[in-house]
């Protein structure tokens, strides 16, 4: 599967942009075409029905028939701007490189074949076969702006979610196509789809491994085949499309994944096979579940009901998950739907996550498969790590949200997408913005207890003393929620303990009023009191719960360091209060205090 190396020396073309701009060397030019910038695409024809035609009256695969059929086709080919610009001399190899005429943004997408031998139908494709797919993305990836498979239908959902794991740091377009008519025929889908899975892969950088079909270019880790009937044989249930090829091709950017690094990009090829796809029924018996989870299985994409739900009267059932999850297997739980999510929502959902199952969220199963294939191959990785990254993003193919809630600035992955992608870019524009929002982003991941995310945010360059809008840090929403982790975390980094809020409240303060006495304790040791402002109403509300007999609220004023014999707006103190009421314990209480 070799190509030939590609002739560096291009006689009379200069580099431009992504692509290079050529210049036409012979007195026929014509000006229209003398500017248009060429950008390459390396199509990998793996099979599937684009390429089939009929052998004793059944499609099965064609070798070496598309690539001279394509040079026919004149939307598919412009043999006279090949001609012209002596394409040939610098694309090689010549019996496979062909070139789209110009499109609408004056480029020209030259591309190349690569056609693997034997050609398959998708159904007889396995793991071994992404894998030569995604090492040959590897090979090739310096020598092309972007890469288009193509692939049968059948599988092409599975095909396309393991590439999009394989590949980690992916920077351009890779985009799998193929058709349910053969290209040879009248009508057939497949002139359409490959033609706008080229502009895509050859116009736009969008760097994820997507599925372009019937007019949508889908991120392909949602997808799933629908209809093998229709031209319109794929769904996103759960994502919108990337990009929609109507009139125009307009790409919707905010979808579009960005890598939250900026590593090297790598293929990862390693799959483990002992993984499995488990439906649940009504009626399923304990037999089937158990043979299913016996050895060599090591993770199972169990599909329940709903919104991730299981019989919870079942606990024959519920006991074989539990002892194969103990063994170490990984169950991951994904729901039959169509569209929705995996939810803690319901006692029959709630079951299976007590019994060690790991929530898959809004995964479709494919996508689910291939993951967790690619992951169980993690060898230097534990049981643990295994099953945290399985409920993590990699690569837009779940939302992990254990409510099912909308995307909001108290979901923490949000928060992180947000400052990693900030951080991307060092504009002086991207800075102010990421000025502004990251003491709110802090703040946020302060509520949700998320360390990892401030520590992030902070390796940012970002103060985590800088105050919200209502002049609150995250050290004062820590206090709030009592998260002490976060305390402690931020106390490890210098937060102030001094900073108030426009209230003039301290974290001190608000960790008293929410009665959490571990933060009490640790803001205390790092030297906070309770300010002189806040100390002006302490006695009266001291008297106000020595008065209702609230001896719990009168240790965590103590345990902040105030004064129990401070009088409140009367002149009282807390424990004549208390004696006029005899509330001995009270007393007895404030007597030492
Ligand atoms: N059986 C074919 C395949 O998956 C279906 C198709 O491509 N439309 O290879």
């Amino acid at each position: 599967m070799d190509l030939q190396l590609l002739s560096q020396k291009s006689v009379c073309q200069s580099a431009m942009g992504r692509g290079r701009r050529r210049n036409f060397c012979t007195s026929s030019k014509s000006p229209e075409t003398s500017s248009d910038i060429e950008t390459r695409v390396l199509v990998i024809n793996t099979g599937g029905t684009i390429g089939m035609v009929l052998h004793n009256g059944v499609l099965s695969p064609e070798p070496n028939a598309l690539v001279k059929t394509l040079r026919k086709l004149p939307i598919l080919h412009d043999e006279q701007y090949a001609q012209q610009t002596k394409l040939y001399e610098s694309y090689k190899p010549e019996d496979k490189t062909l070139v789209l005429p110009q499109s609408k943004l004056n480029k020209r997408v030259v591309y190349t074949f690569l056609e693997y031998s034997p050609l398959l139908d998708s159904s007889n494709m396995t793991p071994n076969d992404w894998s030569t797919i995604g090492k040959d993305i590897e090979k090739y990836y310096e020598q092309y702006d972007g890469f288009v498979i193509l692939h049968g239908t059948d599988t092409m959902a599975y095909t396309v979610s393991a590439l999009s794991f394989m590949c980690e740091n992916l920077g351009k377009p890779v985009i799998l196509t193929g058709s349910q008519v053969p290209i040879f025929e009248m009508r057939s889908d497949g002139r359409d789809n490959l033609l706008g899975a080229l502009l895509i892969a050859g116009q736009f950088v969008i760097p994820e491994v997507c599925l372009y079909f019937y007019h949508r270019l889908y991120r392909g880790n949602r997808v799933t085949k629908v209809d093998s009937g229709s031209f319109k044989a794929f769904a996103s249930p759960n994502l919108p499309p990337l990009a929609n090829a109507e009139v125009d091709i307009e790409i919707d950017w905010d979808t579009v994944w960005r890598p939250s690094t900026t590593e090297k990009f790598t293929v990862y090829t390693q799959m483990n096979h002992n993984v499995g796809l488990l439906r649940l029924f009504p009626g399923i018996t304990t037999d089937t579940v158990k043979a299913f989870l016996k050895a060599p299985i090591e993770g199972v994409i169990l599909e329940t009901y709903g919104s991730g739900n299981a019989p919870d009267n079942r606990q024959d059932l519920l006991d074989e998950i539990r002892k194969a999850t103990q063994r170490g297997v990984i169950i991951v739980n994904c729901t039959q739907c169509l569209r929705g999510s995996v939810t803690i929502s319901y006692a029959t959902g709630q079951a299976l996550s007590n019994a060690g199952v790991v929530a898959g969220f809004d995964m479709t199963p494919e996508a689910a498969l291939s993951k967790l294939s690619h992951v169980l191959a993690k060898q230097d990785l534990t049981t643990e790590e295994k099953k945290k990254m399985m409920s993590r993003n990699l690569r837009g193919e779940m939302v992990a949200d254990l409510q099912g809630a909308k995307i909001s600035l108290s979901d923490s992955r949000f928060i992180q997408i947000i400052a990693k992608t900030l951080s991307i870019g060092c504009k002086e524009e991207l800075e102010a913005i990421r000025d502004a929002l990251m003491p709110t982003l802090a703040c946020s991941a302060a509520k949700n207890g998320d360390t990892e995310t401030l520590e992030a945010i902070r390796k940012m360059g970002t103060d985590l003393n800088k105050a919200d809008y209502d002049g609150r840090t995250p050290l004062h929403i820590a206090a709030c929620e009592g998260h002490l982790n976060v305390v402690e975390y931020l106390l490890s980094k210098r937060a102030t303990v001094y900073s108030k809020d426009r209230f003039g409240d301290t974290p001190l303060h608000n960790a008293i009023h929410l009665r959490h006495k571990g933060v009490v304790e640790l803001l205390r040791k790092s030297g906070a009191h309770v300010s002189s402002d806040e100390l002006k109403d302490a006695g009266t509300e001291l008297c106000r719960l020595a008065a209702s007999g609230d001896l719990e609220g009168l240790r965590i004023w103590k345990l902040a360091g105030v004064d129990m014999a401070m009088s409140g707006y009367d002149g009282k103190t807390p424990l004549e209060v208390a004696g006029a009421i005899e509330h001995t314990e009270v007393v007895n209480f404030l007597k030492v205090a």
